[in-house]
């Protein structure tokens, strides 16, 4: 069994990456299972990546390369002995440090277990300002990486791309650089996969460092359901949009140079709407993604930024998603939270 580790900042696409290679990989005649690792309360990925049909484990409420250690031990024996993949791909928080992860994976020492290298995806579109935002953190991640992969290269202007390569290779003279895109298909993403396939040659790092702490991110989640039927395609794409849009004016007060994630993801039932915005200088970009499994209908929104309030931060998304979703005339209920909102009554709890 093989372990494929993808690390990378917050909102560097990461995600995304996984999405395209679980499917190749799936192609090539691997059994692949995924498990992926949310900072928030409320996990994101876990549901995206599972829309498309591959084996998915979520870990949330933290970071496996610290504070989640032995749930992710716990998660992947479990995986093992009921699925007995050849590949597990690990989609760690935006905020590991992967080589830690590594370690651990190592001292539980399981049976027939290979590496293959370590990765760590960058955002070519916004390098500069991580560095500038969270310059220690961002050092670390690309010094520990074995393979590093400048992303975006669809809008990331060619002079900049190689700018970057360059600060990447001073950092990390060691690593194999790759410039690709995940949302277009590229050769250097097929060329990216086939070094996955060889086994990584260091050894990891001694578990000692909490990067949540160190990285200076506020993140804060939230997860709503919606009553069926009062929600479409056009009002989940609505929704997402309008919350965002007010979400990062709000963080661009707290901190107008934020990098990160906020992210949301609607479900209407057969559709999944997946919304982000990744820094101050980038756009909304949003996509839809059918759901292979039926999905009741929610939205979760989860934000992940560098140097903002945490209090004020959570008061705003409360604030804009359920505005957003009052004027679009749903009904919802916050999860875990059933007497703030009385629209919804299931059933099952007239019955109970
Ligand atoms: N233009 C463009 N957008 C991309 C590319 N890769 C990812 N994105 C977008 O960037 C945003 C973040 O991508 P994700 O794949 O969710 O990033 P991530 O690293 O998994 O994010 P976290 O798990 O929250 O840290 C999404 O809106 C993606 O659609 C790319 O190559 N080009
Ligand atoms: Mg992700």
């Amino acid at each position: 069994m093989q372990i494929i580790i993808i690390g990378g900042f917050l909102g560097s696409g990461k995600t995304t990456t996984l999405l395209n290679l679980g499917k190749i990989l799936t192609e090539q005649g691997n059994k692949i299972a995924i498990i992926v690792n949310e900072i928030g309360e409320v996990g994101l990925d876990g549901t995206i990546l599972s829309t498309s049909g591959i084996q998915t484990r979520e870990i949330t409420n933290g970071c496996i390369c610290c504070t989640l250690k032995i749930s992710m031990e716990y998660t992947l024996q479990k995986l093992k002995e009921e699925y007995e993949p050849d590949v597990i791909i690990i989609e760690p928080t935006g905020l590991a440090f992967p080589k830690q992860i590594r370690k651990d994976l190592e001292i539980m020492d399981i049976e027939g277990v290979t590496f293959a290298p370590l990765v760590n995806i960058i955002d070519g579109s916004r390098f500069s300002a991580e560095i500038q935002q969270a310059p220690a953190f961002i050092r670390t991640q690309i010094e520990d990486a074995e393979i590093l992969v400048i992303n975006k290269t669809d809008i990331t202007p060619k002079e900049k791309v190689e700018a970057v390569f360059n600060a990447l290779q001073e950092l990390n003279p060691d690593a194999t650089i790759f410039r690709t895109s995940a949302t277009k298909e590229n050769k250097s993403f097929r060329q990216f996969i086939e070094i996955l396939a060889q086994n990584s040659t260091r050894v990891g790092k001694e578990n000692s460092r909490n990067s949540i702490e160190e990285s200076g991110v506020a993140a804060y989640s939230i997860k709503y359901q919606i009553e069926e039927g009062t929600i479409n395609e056009d009002t989940a794409e609505n929704v997402a949009i309008g919350v965002l849009n007010n979400l990062k004016d709000a963080i661009l007060e707290l901190n107008p140079e934020f990098v990160g994630h906020v992210k949301i993801a609607v479900s209407t039932g057969d559709k999944l709407i997946r919304a982000s915005v990744t820094s101050a200088e980038a756009e909304i970009s949003i996509q839809v993604l059918e759901n292979q499994t039926k999905m009741s209908p929610f939205l979760a929104l989860l934000c992940a930024v560098t140097n903002v309030d945490q209090e004020k931060l959570q008061s705003f998304m409360k604030e804009f998603t359920e505005k957003s979703l009052k004027e679009h005339g749903t009904h919802f209920t916050k999860e875990g939270d059933a007497s703030e909102h009385h629209h919804t009554i299931k059933i099952e709890d007239l019955i109970a």
